[in-house]
């Protein structure tokens, strides 16, 4: 009799958000993302599996967030988080595509009941939910939709919602929530906030105030965390906050933010009119719509050109960084730790053979945190950067025990191994994260004495372009080898390799993007000029390729 209430529910609610006719839905790199407009029934039934995933984790809690981050403002899409705060299992992604592309509610109540069943999940079991969304203004409508879904259960789903807020801080509070141990912190913004706070200040210790820095906030989310957050901290580094116009139509990512200024390799206008970089040693950074991402830049001194310090610059620093707190932590050898840098085939050449000649272990994966994640989990300690600044670092349960469980014979050591196990309540656990990322960044510049010149320094980025090329049919591009090769369409490859063959330090590779409805093509070598070539002419290989020429 229950079920049967149950499923009078969902096909109500189903009927209430019925599914577009012609529209293809796929959990891509991210999640569902498209226009706003084609997405309310995805989040009814997205509400529907996330209380599924709930009930068979016997009430785990799921965290749902509704943000297309870097995306244009019409667009929205919905992702949902697992128990450890990581992004959902892969095998339930074809859960979420099977239901949300269900024709009809008929169609929906009997693959729900399906995977109900073949999933072995009980359907008494209690559910608990954390959700959260962006600023975008479609999102209140879209909320109600997942809502929705939530109620077609009852009494027997608890949410919380945590109303407009990043989704770097929605993984904390489900990793917080579910942390049997009640160390990680206090499940809310406000323990997200003061645990970042109280760490940052541990590792500044008496190197501040630090010199100020500019943060351009997307004219989105990232723009209310970093308010909350500053008041949180006080002024060990004084933040000047630009682009924090989250209320003003079409703002958001609009010639601004971490996608913008890594895409162009140029600063956001509003700052470039503005002024404030010219100031020889100042430093700015730019968040995305959702404050996961964060890429860095200043003004060359005597040039005054625009140097990007993105996800790959990021990475190269705190692994090395890191690295030498190791080594002067002087662990026993049975505790000996390693540090590891996962990226993806975007990772300039320059940062990569950087690495690997210091001996650093580097592994590439395919695009998407997801993959970077359990990647970084291999390693003591996985610093994990996509160069479009998506990353963080994880210290393994391992290396935390050895740190916490070594026997310091100086005070060298000691300190070492206190700015380690800082560096563990730094940075966010969960996912990347712009606000804890920055904060990283800080402390290893403060620590070594550096501004952003002496961190460039370090090696100098290849050349490069990235394109977005728009084709009838993104889906006939199959990627592989950590999409640094197409499988599909068959022959382009070779005529890639043909061409790249021809640049002095070529790379290049196309793969579909799985946010945006086009095919990237990432192109470097020895110039500009060339980069810029090679570029061009794989475009045109693909535009070939997909029936267009
Ligand atoms: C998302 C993913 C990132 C990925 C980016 C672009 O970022 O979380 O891992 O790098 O999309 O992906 P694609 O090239 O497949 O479109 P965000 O910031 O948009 O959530």
């Amino acid at each position: 009799h229950e079920h049967a209430l149950l499923l009078n529910a969902i096909a109500a609610g189903a009927n209430e958000y019925p599914k577009p006719e012609h529209v293809n839905y796929t959990y891509g790199t991210a999640g569902f993302r498209t226009l706003a407009t084609k997405l309310p029934s995805v989040l009814f039934r997205v509400g529907l599996l996330a209380v599924l995933r709930s009930k068979r984790l016997e009430g785990a809690t799921i965290g749902v967030m509704v943000t297309a981050s870097h995306n244009p403002e019409p667009d929205n899409g919905v992702k949902l988080v697992d128990p450890s705060g990581e992004m959902l299992d892969p095998t339930w992604e074809a859960h979420a595509t099977a239901l949300s592309n269900c024709p009809s509610t008929e169609s929906l109540i009997s693959t729900f009941t399906t995977l109900a069943t073949h999933l072995r999940v009980d359907l008494s079991q209690p559910a608990n939910i954390v959700y959260a969304y962006d600023t975008r203004p479609s999102g209140p409508e879209l909320i109600k939709a997942l809502e929705r879904g939530f109620e077609s259960f009852g009494e027997s789903v608890k949410t919380n919602n945590l109303g407009v807020t990043t989704t770097p801080i929605l993984h904390y509070v489900v990793k917080a929530t579910n942390d049997k141990t009640g160390t990680y912190g206090e499940p809310t913004k406000k323990g997200y906030n003061e645990k970042m706070a109280k760490a940052f200040r541990t590792l500044i210790g008496n190197r501040g105030p630090l010199a100020p820095l500019y943060v351009d906030c997307a004219n989105g989310v990232g723009a209310l965390a970093l308010q909350d957050f500053t008041a949180t901290l006080g002024d060990v580094l004084p933040i000047n906050p630009l682009n924090t116009s989250t209320s003003t139509q079409g703002s958001l990512n609009h010639s601004c933010g971490a996608d913008f200024v890594k895409t162009k390799q140029a600063l956001p206008p509003s700052i470039q009119s503005s002024g404030v970089l010219s100031k020889a040693g100042t430093r700015a950074c730019s968040f995305d719509g959702d404050a996961d991402r964060i890429v860095y830049y200043y003004l060359h001194e005597s040039k005054g050109t625009f140097r990007l310090l993105d996800g790959d610059k990021i990475a190269v620093m705190v692994a090395m960084f890191l690295g030498d707190l190791i080594v002067k932590a002087k662990l026993d050898e049975e505790h000996k730790l390693e540090v590891g840098v996962v990226q993806t085939a975007y990772a300039n050449g320059s940062s990569t053979k950087y690495l690997t000649s210091r001996n650093i272990p580097v592994s590439c994966v395919p695009t998407g945190v997801k993959h970077l994640h359990h990647a970084a989990q291999r390693y003591d300690i996985g610093v994990y950067f996509e160069a479009n600044g998506h990353g963080t670092v994880l210290f393994s349960d391992q290396a935390i025990k050895a740190l916490k469980s070594a026997n310091p014979q100086s005070p060298d050591s000691a300190n070492a191994i206190k700015n380690l196990l800082a560096f563990s309540e730094l940075i966010n656990q969960a996912v990347g994260d712009a606000l804890s990322d920055m904060l990283l960044v800080e402390t290893v510049l403060a620590h070594r004495g550096w501004g952003a010149a002496e961190w460039d320094a370090g090696y100098e980025d290849l050349p490069n372009r990235l394109v977005k090329v728009e084709v009838p049919d993104r889906s006939i591009f199959v990627a592989t080898d950590a999409e640094r090769k197409l499988q599909h369409p068959q022959g382009l490859q070779d005529t890639i390799d043909e061409t790249v063959k021809k640049y002095d330090m070529g790379r290049s590779f196309v793969r579909p993007s799985g946010t945006e409805d086009c095919v990237r093509v990432y192109a470097e070598a020895k110039t500009a000029t060339e980069a810029e070539n090679l570029a061009v002419a794989v475009t045109d290989i693909v535009k070939f390729g997909s029936g267009q020429v």
